[in-house]
């Protein structure tokens, strides 16, 4: 009896926002799912290199390398990375001019005072190895606690590279303008300040701000033509707001995505609502736009893997506009963090069932799988 009453703050608390009405279903598209690649322990990222060998990252350090589909047995480890809960090895981004260049960015934990925090730096692969990590970003000091790092990376249709960072799960720092936590970070390649960024030559903000107000985003996608900024983030886990609160959002200079003033659908002068708002929780991670043919109908879609929500969902816009939405592969292969499009036009992801909140499920690897 006493148990039964002690359940019901529990049930409000979980259920603390009303389910949000999904946009509109889009006819479901016939696929195949196969496994690409196995062998993996919590990988984080997957993107194909221009010459179509594709590179993943494991949270514990590790950069893989496979080559039509056969990974390399010798993973190259990233010095310095610190795998703690949330932190590790996080995204990876090849330099526009990989192909002359051989510049790979990657973006992972490392500890300063005992406390972690994302540093993104640059490598020159030679002869299929990396060299030494040039560093871009040297990090921003966050919370003991090893939460909310982001991060993702993304080169802009401006050439300047985006970097997503959490606000640590210290809530206020998303609207402190002279934090780097909770914002969008927009860079040049080497890592120097644009001198048009929004904040630029302001006293009271970092320069190196694009936007604000974000918990976590970890994930982020260009729309092609466009060039808009597109982002997923994760909303409130229930202790530090009404859980659910997924977002997509329309990244654009100077603005403030509201967290944690707002969240959820609530509007603010002055914040951004977000395009597409997913209550229960989804837990969104890596997103693209497919550009390509193979999958029918799919072209300037953007799609994003979901943790929580074990699926990959695909949304097609018409600009900034939403005009309708499928859910694909849910709970058929457990949490997925990442997606990318191969050069054969098939769609990849990453699974992520031997991470820490995976891990109970008693995986033994996690996989890239093949859509087609
Ligand atoms: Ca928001």
């Amino acid at each position: 009896m006493r148990k039964a009453i002690l359940a019901l703050p529990v049930l409000a608390l979980a259920c603390g926002a009303d389910e949000s009405p999904p946009p509109p279903a889009l006819e479901p598209t016939p696929h195949v799912v196969e496994v690409f690649v196995e062998g993996l322990k919590n990988p984080w990222a997957l993107d194909f290199a221009p010459d179509g060998r594709l590179f993943i990252t494991e949270a514990g350090g590790r950069l893989r390398v496979a080559t039509d589909g056969v990974l390399d047995p010798k993973p190259q480890r990233i010095l310095g990375v610190v795998q703690e809960w949330q932190g590790g090895l996080m995204d990876l981004a090849f330099h526009p001019d990989f192909a002359t260049n051989r510049l790979v960015y990657l973006a992972y934990t490392v500890a300063r005072d005992g406390k972690g925090m994302t540093r993104v730096s640059r490598f020159r692969e030679e002869e299929g190895a990396l060299g030494a990590a040039q560093v871009v970003f040297e990090g921003f000091p966050g919370a003991a606690q090893n939460k909310h790092f982001g991060c993702r990376l993304a080169f802009g249709t401006d050439g300047k590279l985006y970097v997503t960072l959490g606000e640590r799960h210290e809530r206020e720092r998303a609207q402190d303008l002279m934090d780097l936590n909770g914002k969008t970070l927009r860079l040049n390649d080497d890592g120097s300040v644009p001198a048009d960024n929004p904040f630029a030559g302001r006293a009271d903000a970092r320069p190196e701000i694009f936007s604000y107000g974000h918990r976590n985003a970890q994930g982020m996608a260009v729309q092609p033509g466009s060039g808009l900024i597109f982002q997923t983030e994760h909303g409130p886990t229930g202790d530090d707001g009404p859980g659910g609160g997924d977002e997509v959002n329309i990244v654009e200079a100077s603005r403030n995505y509201g967290w944690p003033l707002v969240h959820h659908r609530e509007t603010r002068e002055g914040t951004v609502p977000p395009l597409l708002e997913y209550t229960p929780a989804l837990a969104p991670g890596g997103a693209i736009f497919y550009t390509g043919d193979a999958l029918k109908g799919w072209k300037g879609d953007f799609l994003f893997a979901n943790l929580v929500g074990q699926c990959l969902v695909r949304v097609k816009l018409d600009g900034r506009k939403v005009v309708g939405q499928e859910i694909l592969l849910r709970r058929e292969h457990g949490r997925l963090r990442d997606v990318a499009q191969g050069p054969d036009g098939a769609v990849y992801v990453i699974t992520s069932n031997t991470d820490w909140g995976g891990s109970d499920r008693g995986a033994a690897t996690d996989r890239v799988l093949r859509i087609r």
